[in-house]
């Protein structure tokens, strides 16, 4: 049987679990779960009723990370675990103290009601990823790594907060890196649209997949 991969479609996290699973080539379950009606047999195997969640032959995997770990660990044809311990760093900045801004930026009603204020700490993090794009092509060096799939995510969640803002900023190196990721056949395949999933419905196969490589 195939693992399940229960997915909401907008969460950054999730698309980051989608884009490991697509290029590892997993045939996977996808069983889209709505956050404000969460289904029974989804909070059943994660209690704590987040996603990305992974469910394999008893193995239950609830952080996006580790999903991504998990399928890159089976294949990983473009070398995204080369110097992984560098994308782990950037990657606990960008779940840390940069998502955190980007939450108080995007929901700064149900913060403190000043998101421009976020929006300058999170911009901070945005301008080293902007110089460390103007040296080399991706964030740590000439190919995509852990760190720019788990990240890029994240960054257009913040560039989309305020379009006109993010895309009159000086940061042309980080325009392009973003640009290419949302331009990609890649990410065109991990949004597809599912409807919600509930228990009793034929299994939706992730088709998208590439093909397994090496
Ligand atoms: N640390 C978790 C965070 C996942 C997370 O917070 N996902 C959000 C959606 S983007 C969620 O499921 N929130 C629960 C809710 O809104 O009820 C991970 O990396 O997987």
């Amino acid at each position: 049987m195939s693992a399940v991969l229960y997915s909401f479609r907008r969460c950054p996290y999730a698309m980051r679990a989608r884009l490991a699973i697509f290029t590892a080539g997993l045939q996977i379950e996808h069983r889209e779960i709505l956050l404000r009606d969460k289904a029974p047999e989804f909070l059943q195997a994660s209690p704590k009723g987040t996603v990305p969640v992974v469910v394999y032959d008893g193995t239950v995997i609830e952080e996006s990370l580790d999903v991504m770990l998990w399928a890159l660990q089976q294949n990983d044809p473009e070398n995204w675990l080369c110097g992984s311990d560098a994308s782990l760093d950037l990657i606990a900045q960008n779940d840390g103290p940069f998502k955190q801004a980007l939450d108080r930026y995007k929901y700064a009603s149900r913060h403190d009601g000043n998101p421009e204020k976020w929006r300058v700490i999170g911009a901070e993090t945005l301008v080293e990823y902007d110089t460390a794009l103007g040296q080399s092509p991706y964030l740590l060096g000439s190919k995509p790594r852990l760190a720019d799939m788990a990240i890029f995510p994240f960054v257009r969640q913040f560039a989309n907060t305020d379009r006109t803002w993010f895309d009159t900023q000086s940061w042309p190196h980080l325009h392009r890196w973003l640009n290419e990721h949302l331009a990609s056949d890649r990410f065109a395949s991990i949004m597809k649209k599912y409807p919600k999933w509930q228990a009793g419905d034929p299994p939706t196969l992730a088709r998208t997949a590439q093909p397994r490589q090496g």
